[in-house]
């Protein structure tokens, strides 16, 4: 984790993070660790390969190889609250055209957060050609892999899964999106 497990709180509390980035995602390093040791075809390719051929490489892989990636992402994407800066002037520029706004991409990735049911994440990606889209995935799928229906370059990702929120949120999905 690139900083303390406080440094998200009052958005995302210590408790939440311990369990999350220790427990949770630690699982998905462990399953992903023993996977690539069963199978000897796997070992020795970069995460972001192996999960752009994940439908050979197995659910395993998919799901906690997804789970890494998604995770490490997750963390390195946040910091401490009011340090956050504004987008950057490309990036800035790339909303404005795709989306209308900021507002309005902020409206479109909570829809996104809100619209999917049960677990996954929420993302902001960069299409082939360019443009942003906002997408979700089930589970730990991500936008890298080939078995997802609309493939991108992640800009933005968020967890949806309970366990990112449950313990300071509880059903409140939409205050841990706004938040
Ligand atoms: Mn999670």
């Amino acid at each position: 984790l690139p900083y303390p497990h406080d440094t998200l709180a009052p958005v995302i509390d210590e408790r939440t993070m311990q369990i999350h980035h220790g427990k949770h995602h630690q699982a998905y390093v462990d399953n992903l660790n023993r996977a690539v040791a069963a199978s000897p075809a796997l070992a020795g390719q970069s995460l972001e390969a192996l999960l752009a051929q994940v439908s050979k490489a197995g659910d395993a892989v998919r799901n906690n190889g997804g789970g890494h990636w998604n995770h490490t992402f997750f963390w390195e994407s946040m910091t401490r609250p009011g340090q956050g800066g504004a987008p950057s002037q490309s990036l800035l520029a790339a909303i404005n055209r795709d989306f209308g706004s900021l507002e309005q991409f902020k409206v479109a990735f909570k829809a996104a957060g809100l619209g999917r049911f049960g677990s996954g994440w929420s993302w902001l990606i960069m299409l082939p050609d360019g443009k942003l889209k906002v997408v979700s995935t089930p589970n730990q799928d991500n936008p890298l892999m080939d078995v997802v229906g609309e493939r991108g370059l992640p800009l933005l990702g968020n967890d949806l899964w309970e366990h990112a929120y449950y313990l300071q949120y509880q059903n409140r999905r939409g205050d841990y999106l706004d938040a």
